[in-house]
């Protein structure tokens, strides 16, 4: 019987990687995401490439309302073996007492409380079923705190203390849950933080080697094909070029 895969976040970057490689994998799959269009492509490209099911839902993941449409999955569409909580942003780069306040909700909002919104819905239907694997999204800006990150880094430690909550609650009922945490990751996301300044955005990759999204899904892929009595708790994946948030190599 194939698995099933729910991926936040699957309309770019990491989202989407995971959502291609799942699918080569022959799970069947639902997409999340705000972007109706790129949903819909991403779709119908999958079940014509490799011939699985796929489920598209468009759902801001800040408004618990939209969340909440999950709950009218069809009955075996809940059988879901992997939950992959991706979507997250960071939103500008400025010093606290110069800081966007819409920008501080909208990732807070978003990165934790999209991310709780998700689990909270997806999770009992795990432990009814006693089984399943929660892989969380977090950030090397969850390990530490850089210059001017200070949201985007307070909502990442959030992440990576929810995933250590979440395999505390969860371990009774056998649910497997990991982190991801990676540094710098050529996405939209550099885009998304600039607010659609590319010039800015490409900058932060000049002259440095970072990860592709590939790469994160590899490790997620990793993390969810382990044995059954084994149990990645975190991995940090980081480009070879970036020791930390702080030291990169310029033209290695
Ligand atoms: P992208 O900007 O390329 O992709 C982000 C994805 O999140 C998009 O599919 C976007 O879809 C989705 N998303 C954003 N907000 C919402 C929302 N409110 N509701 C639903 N979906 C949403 O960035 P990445 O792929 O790089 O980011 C993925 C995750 O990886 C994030 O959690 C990020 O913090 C984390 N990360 C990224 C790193 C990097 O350097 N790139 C490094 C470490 C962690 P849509 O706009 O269609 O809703
Ligand atoms: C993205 C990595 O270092 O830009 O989470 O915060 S970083």
């Amino acid at each position: 019987m194939p698995k099933t895969v729910l991926i936040t976040g699957a309309t770019a970057g990491i989202g989407l990687a995971c959502a291609r490689l799942f699918a080569g994998q022959k799970y069947n799959l639902i997409l999340i995401g705000r972007r109706i269009e790129r949903l819909q492509i991403l779709a119908d490209e999958l079940i014509k490439e490799f011939e699985v099911e796929v489920i598209i839902r468009v759902i801001d993941v800040r408004q618990k309302n939209e969340v909440a449409q999950l709950n009218h999955l069809p009955d075996h569409w809940k059988q879901i073996d992997v939950l992959i909580n991706n979507a997250g942003l960071s939103q500008g780069l400025d010093p606290i007492h110069e800081g966007n306040t819409d920008d501080w909700d909208t990732m807070i909002d978003t990165n934790v409380k999209g991310l709780l919104y998700v689990t909270r819905v997806v999770s009992p239907w795990m432990v009814k079923n006693k089984s399943g694997h929660i892989v969380n999204i977090g950030s090397i800006a969850g390990k530490e705190t850089y210059a001017n990150g200070n949201v985007y880094c307070a909502s990442k430690h959030a992440v990576d203390s929810l995933n250590k909550a979440m395999r505390i609650d969860l371990l009774p009922f056998g649910i497997k849950v990991t982190a991801i945490h990676p540094g710098a990751v050529k996405t939209e996301f550099s885009e998304v933080r600039f607010k659609g300044d590319k010039e800015r955005a490409e900058k932060v990759y000049e002259g440095f080697d970072p990860l592709n999204a590939g790469d994160i899904a590899d490790s997620v892929w990793f993390a969810v094909n382990r044995p059954v009595h084994v149990n990645i708790n975190e991995i940090i994946i980081m480009p070879t070029s970036q020791a930390n948030t702080n030291y990169m190599i310029k033209n290695l």
